[in-house]
């Protein structure tokens, strides 16, 4: 346990708020084919900027999980199980994820800075695939505690294919996180990219100018939703709420 601290402490973006850690080539590039091509195709749900699936299932009008279903295997194995090997997931009602969100976003598409709310616990594991993109994290209020546009801090996360982002904590609770919709992310550079150091492969960026020329970007997005309906436990047996 104290080792997989260390490994995530090693990953920690420092210039960042508290806590959000960066693992580049998090899976692998046969991980990463095998993953895409078992998206199922049908099931996507057409938003005016991207499109989404929601998997086991959607949650309900009162942010429950009906979890009649499990996550299905080829989320499980291997990005969730690993995700649940980092600890991340410990101290969550269950102890793993039990959500996915598929987004995909084609260059120029993006999502409007939000955050991600109370129907889950606060931390959230992105896996990345198939294109790079800066995800942008703005403080929500300045440092007395009101929210002033102008006084707000904020940070560019570069999340490359296949690496993996935890946001948990502060970075969590008190920020809001955004997609621009551009169709390629520019000024890439230690100065500007808070995870510079963290990043797998530098030198591309660095021989593209600082240019990430964006590509169809489908993002895995794994959570524990705190209500799970009585009925899915009921049927797998699970004690835990
Ligand atoms: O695609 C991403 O990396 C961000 C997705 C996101 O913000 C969300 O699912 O709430």
């Amino acid at each position: 346990m104290a080792e997989m601290e260390d490994y995530l402490e090693r990953h920690r973006i420092h210039d960042a708020p508290p806590s959000m850690f960066y693992i580049p080539n998090f899976i692998s590039q046969e991980e990463e084919t095998y993953i895409l091509n078992k998206i199922p195709p049908k099931q996507w749900i057409s938003l005016s900027h991207r499109r989404l699936q929601s998997l086991p299932a959607r949650l309900t009008a009162s942010n429950a999980l009906i979890a009649s279903i499990d996550l299905p295997d080829w989320l499980l194995k291997p990005a969730a199980q690993r995700i649940t090997e980092l600890g991340i997931f410990k101290d969550s009602p269950h102890g793993t994820v039990n959500h996915c969100l598929i987004n995909e976003y084609l260059p120029g598409q993006g999502i409007m800075p939000h955050e991600d709310g109370s129907a889950y616990h606060p931390v959230v594991a992105t896996v990345s695939l198939g294109s790079s993109v800066v995800l942008d994290v703005t403080e929500k209020a300045n440092h007395e505690g009101t929210v002033n546009s102008d006084g707000r801090r904020s940070w560019r996360i570069l999340q490359e294919p296949r690496s993996l982002l935890v946001t948990t904590g502060s970075a969590y609770t008190d920020t809001l996180h955004g997609i621009a919709e551009v169709k390629e992310d520019l000024d890439l550079r230690p100065e500007t990219v808070a995870n510079w150091d963290l990043l797998g492969n530098q030198e591309s960026v660095i021989e593209r100018g600082g240019r990430n020329e964006r590509e169809t970007r489908i993002s895995l997005t794994f959570r524990d939703v705190l209500k799970v309906s009585k009925v899915g436990m009921k049927i797998f047996g699970k004690a835990k709420t």
